[in-house]
């Protein structure tokens, strides 16, 4: 059999197996998995690892918040980005503001990632308008359309849900077969104590993490769980960042509930301390739920190890640190009125080998599935992305386990100022990405063809 492209040498793992194996592709898709292999054009892989292109199933690209601000990256630098992260498929969120439907939202999103993205992609659509048309209309059209994952917000004045509304886009979400997401925040006690600290002074960037105190994460897990629970229908806690919030993940799966979680690297290898650099610096790191302590960070790496986690995912939200972004509200503006999100499109999948699987902590099974496979599930994408199997989308990812580089703003390809990462040293990096088997170097520039598209709506199989 002839390939156009064969992956030769290398050592191919998936969520389950690791085994030595040539990889042929045809018409984007990979026909065979075996021994010496022949194609028109070869990849030596030779002491490489061939993993499914990791799918980045949380991140905002552009994406304008309900007060207007736009994230800095397109699906043009955002797409590239990831897939210079290692990433050949990434779901962003498509956005309903109050106001506009459904459909108009999916359209909108359409003519801003039509021919722009070099991978493939899908979108999360954010309800925050849930009104009659688009419950019993809108959304199950959007189904149709291969949307399948709903976002609500708990809290944010003009994005936020009330109970009743949740239970609302629960259940449509459950009578299609679609899986809701949540941030999971009390909007109350962030209100009140934002007021408080305002009204006394304290506005500078450390105050936003005292502000998103650990308790308003877990009151709003666990009554976002409950929701889920009395209507059975599944449900995605984004961003998990504290230890009580995956413990109430946790209990909630142990029980049977069709309950999934994600956590974010910022929550892995960031701190408040970061806010607490000087100036306005700490705007760089200001996310919502806020980065926490180190007890956290190893408190999480544990639910990661011990599988409450299903995802991890950047939450890639850039902002520049600069009038465009952080800075829009001028140098005093308070926690209050600076955009929230970082970027890490591209740093996830290698803060998460190296401090992950190079450090011992996860195996690369585990890697696999947390960086490709369960996305792939849990958004209707699985089997064509997230695995090497025969039949599926050549979505490829090589990688170097023993490279060691710094991560560095100046070898960033999203349109971004800085790295919340920056200077870290890790040690293995995506070195070819393929997308349907297109793709070239990590290290060259990257030329895909153009004209992805989203996915179509398979069901979902977690
Ligand atoms: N929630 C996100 O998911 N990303 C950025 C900010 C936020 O509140
Ligand atoms: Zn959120
Ligand atoms: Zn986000």
């Amino acid at each position: 059999m002839t390939h156009d492209l064969v992956i030769r040498g290398g050592t191919v793992a998936t969520a389950t197996d690791t085994f030595r194996a040539d990889i042929g592709i045809r018409d984007g898709r990979i026909v065979t998995i075996g021994e010496a292999l022949n194609g028109a054009d070869v990849i030596d892989a030779t002491d490489r690892l061939v993993l499914p292109g990791g799918i980045e199933a949380h991140c905002h690209i552009a994406q304008e918040s309900a007060t207007g601000g736009m994230t800095s990256d397109d699906y043009e630098s955002g797409s590239i980005s990831a897939a210079f992260g290692g990433n050949s498929c990434f779901v962003p969120f498509a956005a309903q503001h109050r106001g506009m439907g459904v459909t108009e939202t999916l359209d909108l999103y359409d003519s801003r990632a039509g021919g722009a993205s070099v991978i493939d992609y899908s979108y999360h659509l954010i309800v925050a308008d849930p009104t009659e048309t688009a419950l019993r209309t809108e959304l199950p059209a959007a189904f149709e359309r291969g949307i399948t994952s709903f976002k609500v917000f708990m809290t944010y004045d003009l994005m936020k849900v009330d109970d009743g509304q949740f239970l609302d886009i629960l259940s449509v979400a459950r009578e299609y077969g679609a899986l809701t997401m949540v941030h999971a925040e009390n909007s109350g006690i962030i209100g009140w104590i934002s007021q408080r600290l305002v009204e006394a002074g304290h506005t500078a960037p450390r105050y936003h993490a005292i502000s998103h105190p650990a308790i308003a994460e877990e009151e709003a897990i666990n009554r976002a769980i409950s929701l889920a629970k009395f209507v059975d229908a599944p449900l995605l806690i984004v961003h998990v960042s504290t230890p009580e919030g995956a413990e109430l993940v946790q209990k909630a799966r142990l029980s049977g509930a069709k309950i999934f979680g994600e956590t974010c690297p910022q929550y892995l290898f960031l701190t408040r301390e970061d806010l607490d650099r000087p100036g306005m610096e700490g705007a760089k790191f200001m996310c919502s739920p806020p980065v926490r302590d180190s007890a956290t960070q190893a408190a999480l790496w544990r639910h990661i190890q011990a599988g409450t986690f299903s995802v991890v995912s950047s939450d890639h939200a850039p902002y520049r640190y600069d009038e465009t972004g952080k800075l829009a509200n001028g140098p005093d503006a308070t926690f209050k009125q600076i955009a929230n999100g970082m970027p890490g499109i591209a740093a996830r999948l290698p803060l998460l080998f190296s401090e992950g699987v190079n450090a011992g902590r996860i195996t690369l099974q585990q890697f696999v599935a947390l960086s490709a496979t369960n996305a792939a599930k849990l958004y209707g994408l699985h089997p064509r992305k997230g695995s090497i199997a025969v039949g599926s989308d050549a979505d490829i990812a090589i990688w170097d386990p023993a490279e060691t580089r710094k991560v560095r703003i100046e070898d960033q390809h999203d349109n971004m100022d800085y790295s919340p990462f920056e200077g870290m040293e890790l040690t293995g990096w995506p070195v070819t990405v393929l997308s349907r088997g297109n793709g070239s170097s990590t290290g060259a520039s990257w030329s895909p063809s153009r004209g992805a598209g989203t996915s179509s709506g398979a069901t979902r199989s977690t």
